[in-house]
């Protein structure tokens, strides 16, 4: 079964059934009990995660925190906030570095309950794919955005200091970090990581390529295996195939760039779908589609296709932009703005421009 959110707490609430009893009981000698309490729940996990923890068990909230106010500690509760309202203050801060809120807001599907909260820093990166996976699935979840100037209070509670992190990802209280576990872990969830064993060995394999490539290993679109920046003053193909590479080899940027991008465009023609592998998109589709989105910016390569020889890449960009569910997300306040390295700058894009004071 796959838990939501709230399916999740419920199962929390009855394996902490008795818990709660006592601690209702208890509850009228809160102020001798808290300290003890908390100090037992952050050694059992840490503080922030005990904070979670009593954020999702309204039985025990009253005692708790009372418990916190008593010890001194307070456990915020991470407010939710308007995502045209978020993305206003995003842009104000002009840089990754002047963010500074902590906040969730309420995304995908047609509004129904949240099935999964991701939490990640207000940019598009390793975010991205994820949240493409749960949009074009139609899928409600909650994006936790932490500004990075709140990141140090928020950091230690993450399994490995780092985000993305699928949160509360199996309803037992475990939060799942690294990007691409939370892609494949998404991408199976939701139905979009094949239709068969042998499929999703396929769709696995070129991931894992897009991922050394395209991806430059996590770090972007923009680095030694392909930098969307490096084909901006690129007319034609340049360069060898990716299959006669050497891995270590001293071509350009964009020539390792066009040999990668070139791969998509070969598995392409070689499907009667237009999509990479079956009949519909899955996870690397999404990524190819994140890629290709951010390389046809104005400030890139708009004429990619035709410029590079690369129709089926052309067709299968629009043939995605024009996915209603991808269309929506695209055009919502929830996405998140582009950003220029060095300095992580906030930049306008296709379908994300810059909040007006109008708006
Ligand atoms: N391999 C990890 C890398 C995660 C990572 O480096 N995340 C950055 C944000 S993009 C981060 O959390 N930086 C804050 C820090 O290092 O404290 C993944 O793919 O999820």
């Amino acid at each position: 079964m796959v838990p939501t959110l709230k399916s999740a707490k419920l199962h929390r609430v009855s394996v902490a059934g008795i818990c709660a009893l006592i601690l209702c009981l208890a509850s009228k000698h809160a102020t001798w009990l808290g300290e003890p309490l908390v100090q037992h729940i952050g050694g059992f996990c840490n503080v922030d995660h005990a904070a979670r923890c009593i954020r999702t068990r309204p039985l025990i909230r009253g005692v708790v925190t009372r418990a916190s106010q008593n010890s001194g500690i307070h456990p915020p509760p991470i407010p939710f906030m308007d995502a045209a309202e978020m993305r206003r203050e995003v842009y104000a801060a002009h840089n990754l570095w002047n963010t500074s809120m902590h906040a969730i807001i309420k995304c995908g599907g047609d509004g129904g309950e949240a099935r999964y909260r991701l939490v990640y820093m207000p940019m598009r990166n390793r975010c991205e794919i994820p949240r493409l996976i749960m949009e074009e699935a139609g899928c409600p979840y909650e994006l936790e955005v932490v500004g990075f100037q709140a990141w140090g209070s928020v950091k230690s509670s993450m399994p490995l200091g780092k985000v993305p992190v699928l949160r509360n990802f199996d309803g037992a209280g475990n939060d799942l970090a690294q990007e691409t576990s939370i892609t494949r872990f998404l991408a199976q969830q939701l139905g979009l990581a094949g239709s068969s064993e042998f499929e999703r060995a396929s769709v696995d394999m070129l991931y894992q390529f897009f991922f050394d490539t395209l991806r430059n290993g996590g770090l972007t679109h923009d680095g030694e295996h392909y930098s969307a920046t490096s084909l901006r003053d690129v007319h034609g193909r340049v360069g060898p195939t990716y299959q006669e590479m050497r891995r270590v080899n001293n071509f350009t940027r964009a020539e390792r760039s066009l040999a990668a991008l070139g791969v998509f465009e070969d598995r392409l023609g070689k499907s009667d779908t237009g999509f990479l592998f079956g009949k519909s998109p899955t996870y690397v589709d999404l990524g190819l589609f994140n890629i290709l989105f951010e390389l046809a910016e104005e400030d890139h390569v708009p004429d990619f296709a035709e410029r590079f020889g690369f129709p089926n890449l052309g067709q299968f960009l629009n043939k995605m932009e024009q996915r209603p569910n991808l269309q929506q997300y695209m055009q919502s306040n929830s996405r998140m703005p582009r950003y220029v390295r060095p300095g992580y700058i906030y930049c306008p894009g296709k379908y994300s421009p810059a909040p007006t004071s109008s708006i």
